[in-house]
């Protein structure tokens, strides 16, 4: 089965985000988390400031489109502790994970010893406690499932790897702060459009056949890479067990700002809203430089990944 209707439906009036509705000098607004908090979305992006490292901005919107961005940026490296030492370079790429009435935010920590994960908590947005650095270095885009399994925490995640094409691995934590039992679950696909190296996406979220995980997956071409957007369904109950990836992208880079940009061929999302009416809102970076937002109906994600399939080893 190929699905020829566009999957993800770009919405109309993208970018949503830009440089310029930044209150303070940046370079770029992109690669941006994302939940719905109390009826409002809350995005949380990164952003180059004009030195080229990272910090990360906030903005709010009623509608999941129109955005306002805070004075102030949201987060920046920290001051002091073993956070100052690790953030020394930029945070990045940061993702809201929804865990037990609280969102867990996993964001890439930069320095001069190579990039890990860090770990904050906020109930409310407003006040923002970091917890830990859960991963060492060489391991990036970590998101947290939004239920615990057999009473631990879950997580996917990417480390890096010159034998073997980074890919997508899962760890478990009693307590967040200490993750272990490792493997992995998802490879990426030899001459296929996720060949070089997949990432985990946004948090994945629930639906009645399983959990959907929206991710990126990267071909290397003569011009250069080009980041695209893949779904794949994890089981109910053990997520380590994917049942469906879809074989086909449902997101590659077309509009201008996709296409041409700080880095070109790029969309990348660190988040999407399951809304009740059966769509998500997924949100990327187009070309690490502006925010974009479409959406998809949910089960026509589901059905990629269940019908249309590829491997996920
Ligand atoms: O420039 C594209 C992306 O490159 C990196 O992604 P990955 O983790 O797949 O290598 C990151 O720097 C990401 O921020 C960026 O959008």
């Amino acid at each position: 089965m190929t699905i020829q209707k566009p999957i993800v439906k770009r919405y109309k009036k993208n970018p949503i985000l830009t440089k310029e509705d930044v209150p303070y000098p940046v370079a770029t607004v992109h690669n941006a988390g994302i939940v719905k908090h109390d009826g409002r979305y809350i995005m949380l992006f990164r952003s180059h400031r004009l030195n080229g490292r990272s910090i990360i901005g906030r903005a709010d919107s009623d509608d999941g489109f129109s955005f306002t961005v805070h004075p102030e940026p949201f987060l920046t490296p920290a001051k002091d502790n073993i956070f100052a030492e690790y953030e020394e370079f930029g945070i990045e790429d940061l993702r809201i994970c929804p865990v037990e009435d609280d969102y867990l935010l996993t964001y890439s920590a930069y320095s001069r010893h190579g990039v890990r994960i860090a770990l904050a908590r906020t109930g409310d947005f407003k006040k923002v406690e970091r917890i830990a650095l859960i991963t060492q270095a060489d391991l990036r885009n970590v998101v947290i499932f939004p239920a615990k399994f057999g009473g631990r925490y879950v997580r996917l995640d990417r480390p890096h790897s010159e034998i073997s094409p980074w890919s997508i691995w899962i760890s478990y934590s009693p307590d967040l702060v200490h993750w272990g039992d490792s493997r992995v679950i998802m490879k990426p696909v030899p001459y296929h459009w996720d060949e070089m190296k997949i990432g985990p996406g946004a948090p994945p979220f629930k639906t009645d056949k399983g959990w959907l995980h929206i991710y990126h997956g990267v071909f290397k071409t003569m011009a250069g890479a080009v980041y695209r957007l893949g779904a794949a369904l994890h089981d109910l109950d053990d997520p380590a067990k994917i049942n469906g990836v879809s074989d086909q992208w449902i997101l590659q880079p077309e509009a201008p700002w996709e296409v041409s940009g700080y880095v070109p061929n790029v969309v990348f999302t660190c988040g999407a809203v399951p809304e009740d009416d059966g769509t998500v809102k997924i949100y990327w970076g187009g070309a690490d430089t502006v925010m974009c937002a479409g959406t998809a109906v949910i089960d026509d994600l589901v059905q990629l990944c269940l019908i249309d399939s590829r491997p996920p080893l």
